[in-house]
């Protein structure tokens, strides 16, 4: 494993430069596989274990402090105090009440800064494992790989640098991995052979949680035609104008109406032939909530954030909100702008109304539901995590559950037009009192 630097975090805080997080040097390499650290204070880091190292290398003064290739460290060995960057932070559109120095809200803002249960550490610790993973990803990811080894780069990475540890930190869902006329949805199952090509253009979409705040973010790679780079900048400006125009208070509608517009600004011309860029109307973003990707609570549904103009719905009336997430995500397709669900299934989910136990008839889906609600809860997983996790031959349970509605699938979104070609861009912001966070923004996207 090599040391390299971490990314810059200049840009990304205007709020808190003044307590930027340490980051700390790599030691030099001494051939030592020796990663204590002076004043560790890992639980079980024991005195006789430090005494032990300290005489192995007795000058040995900070570990490691840059992350490694591939990605290895955890991020609390790289930000020691337990500070994790911010997000960008962006003033509110319309923000005549200037909450950004209103005593109300920062005062509003340190008491949920202070509460445990609404700390920003967790979102921004995501947001930073989520930034590190994706850097190497876009470095190392190339045409002949297969699929199952570019998820395994990435989740391999997210899962030693969030310190995966049972409910408390971990992967927020499948990896996306979804190629050319396939917008989301699609990761490898186990045994898939399928193989990244020259001339594709990949969606990355992948989730990091951290005390179940989720951050889900997800970009374009194109391996095709350089022409193609004008879908993927229709997408990212689409997407940057949703983030721009959220906000408290902001309607949904008025925010798909606004991502259309731009998206909708667009054309394409790949080989002679010109495509315009259109919305994919039937996929939108979305309210996020602890464990919970699509912003749903209990019996309450979440909120959709649309990237088209809605018509004459309900959506009409619903508005942001302050405190909440929301992944705000376009795809633009040079196809027919709608996905319909097509190919074999990867994600799924427990649905909410899912019973504790199971009273059905099949023993195998009894003890597979038990398995997904003791690893995943209410966390989208897939069927290479119920491997990794130890299950065998769960197929004809899984699709048990499914039947029984205990268990909700999510199959590959697909636009049916031949030769379509689709891109998305995603971010994950926090309407915070004072100010909109995009926690998951990089100096990539
Ligand atoms: C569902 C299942 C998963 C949420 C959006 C999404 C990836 O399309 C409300 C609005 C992972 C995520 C989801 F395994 N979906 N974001 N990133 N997929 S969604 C949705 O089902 S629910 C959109
Ligand atoms: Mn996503
Ligand atoms: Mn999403």
């Amino acid at each position: 494993m090599t040391p390299v630097a971490v990314p810059t975090l200049e840009d990304l805080s205007i709020a808190e430069k003044e307590k930027k997080p340490d980051v700390v040097e790599n030691e030099e390499e001494d051939g030592e596989d020796d990663d204590d650290v002076e004043g560790d204070e890992t639980p079980g880091a024991g005195d006789a274990k430090k005494k032990k190292k300290k005489k192995k290398s007795k000058k040995k003064k900070s570990a490691a402090l840059t992350q490694s290739e591939p990605p290895r460290v955890g991020l609390s060995k790289i930000f020691k105090n337990g500070v994790y960057p911010a997000g960008q932070e962006v003033e509110y559109k319309n923000d005549t009440t200037s909450r950004i120095t209103s005593a109300e809200m920062r005062e509003k803002e340190r008491l949920a800064q202070d509460d445990p249960s609404t700390r920003y550490q967790n979102i921004r610790k995501a947001g930073e494992v989520h930034r590190q993973v994706r850097a190497y990803a876009q470095k190392n990811i190339k045409p002949g790989m297969k699929m199952v080894d570019i998820a395994d780069m990435i989740e391999n990475g997210t899962r030693a640098l969030v310190e995966e540890n049972g409910f408390d930190s971990g992967i927020g869902f499948p990896t996306g991995l979804s190629v050319n006329e396939v917008a989301a949805h699609y990761t490898p199952n186990p045994g898939d052979t399928k193989v990244l090509n020259n001339g594709d253009v990949m969606k990355v979409d992948f989730g990091v949680h951290v005390n179940g705040r989720i951050v889900d973010s997800a970009f374009t790679l194109n391996f095709g035609d350089p022409a193609w780079d004008k879908l993927l900048e229709a997408v990212k400006d689409a997407t940057n104008t949703g983030i721009s125009e959220a906000g408290i208070d902001v309607r949904l509608c008025d925010v798909g109406e606004a991502i259309q517009e731009v998206m909708e600004s667009y054309e394409v011309e790949v080989n002679g032939k010109t495509y315009p860029v259109k919305s994919i109307s039937n996929l939108n973003g979305h309210s996020i909530a602890p464990y919970s990707i699509h912003g749903g609570v209990g019996e309450k549904p979440g909120k959709s954030v649309p990237i088209v103009k809605q018509h004459g719905s309900s959506i009409d009336t619903q508005k942001m909100e302050e405190g909440e997430y929301f992944a705000i995500e376009t795809f633009g397709s040079t196809g027919k702008g709608r996905v319909d669900e097509q190919g074999a299934c990867s994600h799924y989910a427990l649905s909410q109304h899912a019973p504790e136990r199971y009273t059905g008839h099949h023993q195998s889906a009894k003890t597979l539901l038990a398995s997904i609600r003791r690893n995943f809860g209410s966390l989208p997983f897939c069927r290479r995590y119920l491997e990794h996790v130890g299950e065998k031959n769960y197929l004809l349970a899984l699709n048990t559950l499914v039947k029984e509605n205990i268990v909700l699938d999510y199959p590959p979104l697909v636009d049916p037009q031949p030769g379509a070609m689709t891109a998305q861009f995603e971010h994950t912001i926090l309407l915070r009192p004072t100010c909109k966070e995009v926690v998951s923004r990089g100096d990539d996207y």
